[in-house]
């Protein structure tokens, strides 16, 4: 039996070459090898105070972006999340076995109550569980995210351990999977924090037109220096070296090689070109489909009910070990 995957994205904005490169992109591999499941989570994108807006046109824009990136709902089930009730269900029983200290110790949401200060929601606090549910719901295998979810799965791991412990064994314990290159885009404005679709300064986007591309990138900020060498110390030519590898397959020593003694603007030119011509089959598959929203829509129908029959199945028999039924 294959092994499986679940993983999904909050439509909280425009996709950025961050989610593409982390998470996307190597999705459209993993559904090859794996009995796939990718998610459009609206439920987590509602803890971000602006998400409500035009919900609706996010959630149809993210579905084509998946389809347009390769997702084949042949070879995977694609679905939106508030459209598989469980997902709720599921959240609040394991609320009940969650450690308040854990979640204290969450990264994103230590960033996200700083970035949201005024409106600091429970929801937000709870993110990680309902993301455990996400991914218990589906007895995943594997869950490949960049490298800023791989505390969130650690705690689904965590919660699935909890439970099983206290009332017998009810769920695989996930593992996440991490693509060591595109782990972590930076952003192109700011090399010291991640490309984030909230913060869209710095972002470069899925659907940016070629003349966009060249701009954002012959501007983005660099180091001190001339070389383009792979440094630790140097994170924006590391960001940028990152980019360049993951669109062309090269290696970072083979970047460097090629780029011996050249400067920025040779390399950053040719990065625009590598990255405009790496997203235009991309662009012109969501040109057509644009055009399509009820065959789009269709999809996501009969993925949540594909997906509704597995979490059925699942949520009774945790249920039934928590003496529910
Ligand atoms: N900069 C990044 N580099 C690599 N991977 C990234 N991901 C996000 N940003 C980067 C991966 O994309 C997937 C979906 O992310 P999400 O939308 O569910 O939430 P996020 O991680 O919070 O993404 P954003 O862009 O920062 O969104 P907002 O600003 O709305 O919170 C995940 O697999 C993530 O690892």
């Amino acid at each position: 039996m294959k092994k499986r995957i679940f993983s999904g994205i909050q439509p909280t904005g425009s996709i950025h070459i961050g989610n593409y490169l982390g998470a996307i992109k190597n999705w459209v591999q993993l559904q090859n090898e794996y009995d796939s499941i990718f998610c459009i989570v609206d439920l987590h994108a509602l803890t971000n105070p602006q998400a409500v807006l035009k919900m609706q046109e996010k959630i149809l824009d993210l579905a084509t972006i998946y389809l347009s990136a390769g997702l084949n709902p042949k070879k995977c089930i694609l679905f939106v999340q508030s459209q598989v009730p469980e997902h709720t269900e599921l959240t609040w029983l394991l609320n009940t076995i969650t450690p308040i200290g854990e979640l204290e110790r969450m990264t994103q949401f230590k960033e996200k109550a700083q970035q949201f200060k005024q409106s600091i929601n429970m929801g937000l606090f709870d993110y990680p569980v309902l993301m455990a549910a996400d991914i218990l719901l589906y007895q995943t295998d594997v869950v490949p995210v960049g490298q800023d979810q791989k505390q969130h799965v650690e705690l689904a791991r965590m919660i699935a351990r909890k439970f099983n412990h206290q009332f017998g064994e009810t769920f695989n314990l996930p593992e996440a999977l991490i693509y060591k290159n595109s782990a972590k885009i930076m952003s192109l404005s700011d090399p010291s924090k991640k490309m984030s679709k909230s913060m869209s300064q710095g972002c470069l986007f899925m659907t940016d037109s070629p003349d966009i591309i060249k701009d954002k990138i012959r501007s983005a900020v660099t180091d001190s220096g001339s070389e383009i060498k792979y440094d630790p110390k140097k994170p924006a030519i590391a960001n940028l070296l990152a980019i360049y590898s993951a669109f062309s397959e090269l290696s970072s020593n083979q970047i460097e090689q090629k780029y011996k003694n050249k400067g920025y603007a040779d390399f950053k030119k040719d990065l625009a070109e590598i990255v405009i011509k790496g997203l235009e089959p991309f662009q012109e598959k969501k040109k057509a489909l644009d055009k399509k929203p009820d065959f789009v829509k269709k999809i996501l129908v009969n993925g949540a009910k594909k997906a509704r029959k597995i979490a059925r199945k699942n949520i009774f028999e945790a249920k039934k070990k928590m003496g529910l039924v």
